[in-house]
């Protein structure tokens, strides 16, 4: 092993050590000092490239400690936890290469307004099997499935589920706002995204022929890849793409 990290590591330390002052002469040396106290020694911070002497480094009112349990960029303050409080993969997001919509493609990103009123962008969870359901609010179906969908979730998300309902129509047919999308989530105890899909765009998307008929149900494995195109995912489809 080489003696460069080591020694990195001793240069940015020391200093911040020297900087902590005599009040805090008995705190731990080395890996173990976490001069903001925000969960992160400093020898990591200094790693991840945040500061040791700020829990919240790029601003943006999450501590670092926060956005790296939740997946999020604690260098970038435009990037931060949803509030819907969906973990982000950041492993795999930025990795991924479009082919199209077809069974075996790999799908394109959308990001659509959630039910909180940020925008949730798909591959944020590109580590997870995701289903896609494109609804509408006067699809009686789709209100029947709403809680099975509900159900599911609850039982597969710790496996690694991902499920978005895709709103396309009000009752009145047009684009669902932030109430409705709240207030289909509140009814159904959806805790997963609830997004407004204007003209059911996206749920179009895995659609052959030029007529959606609702729901509309599409599952993806962990990478994105489509492995069910506008069908019936039986619960044993989506178990055996899992990834945990
Ligand atoms: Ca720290
Ligand atoms: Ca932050
Ligand atoms: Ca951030």
């Amino acid at each position: 092993m080489s003696l460069a990290p080591s020694l990195i590591r001793l240069l940015v330390v020391a200093p911040l050590f020297i900087a902590c002052g005599a009040a805090d002469v008995d705190a731990p040396f080395g890996d173990e000092m976490d001069s903001d106290q925000d969960g992160i020694d400093d020898a990591t911070e200094f790693e991840l490239g945040t500061d040791p002497e700020r829990s919240d480094t790029d601003g943006d009112g999450f501590s670092d400690n926060e956005e790296i349990n939740q997946g999020s960029d604690p260098t970038d303050g435009n990037d931060r936890p949803y509030l819907g409080g969906w973990a982000k993969d950041r492993s795999c997001r930025d990795g991924i290469s479009a082919t199209g919509h077809g069974v075996g493609d790999i799908v394109e990103n959308f990001e659509l307004p959630d039910q909180f009123g940020e925008n949730v962008s798909l591959y944020d969870f590109c580590g997870r099997a995701v289903l896609l359901v494109a609804s509408a609010e006067w699809c009686g179906y789709c209100r029947e499935e709403a809680p099975h969908l509900t159900e599911m979730y609850n039982s597969y998300a710790d496996r690694g589920l991902m499920i978005v309902t895709l709103l396309g129509e009000t009752d009145s047919g047009s684009l669902p706002a932030q109430e409705n999308l709240a207030g289909w989530a509140d009814q159904y105890g959806q805790t997963f995204p609830v997004v407004a899909d204007a003209s059911f765009g996206v749920g179009a998307r895995f659609v052959e022929g030029s007529s959606i008929g609702l729901p509309s149900v599409s599952l993806l494995a962990p990478g994105m890849e489509v492995v069910i195109a506008d069908g019936r995912p039986s619960e044993q489809d989506i178990e055996a793409v899992l990834p945990r």
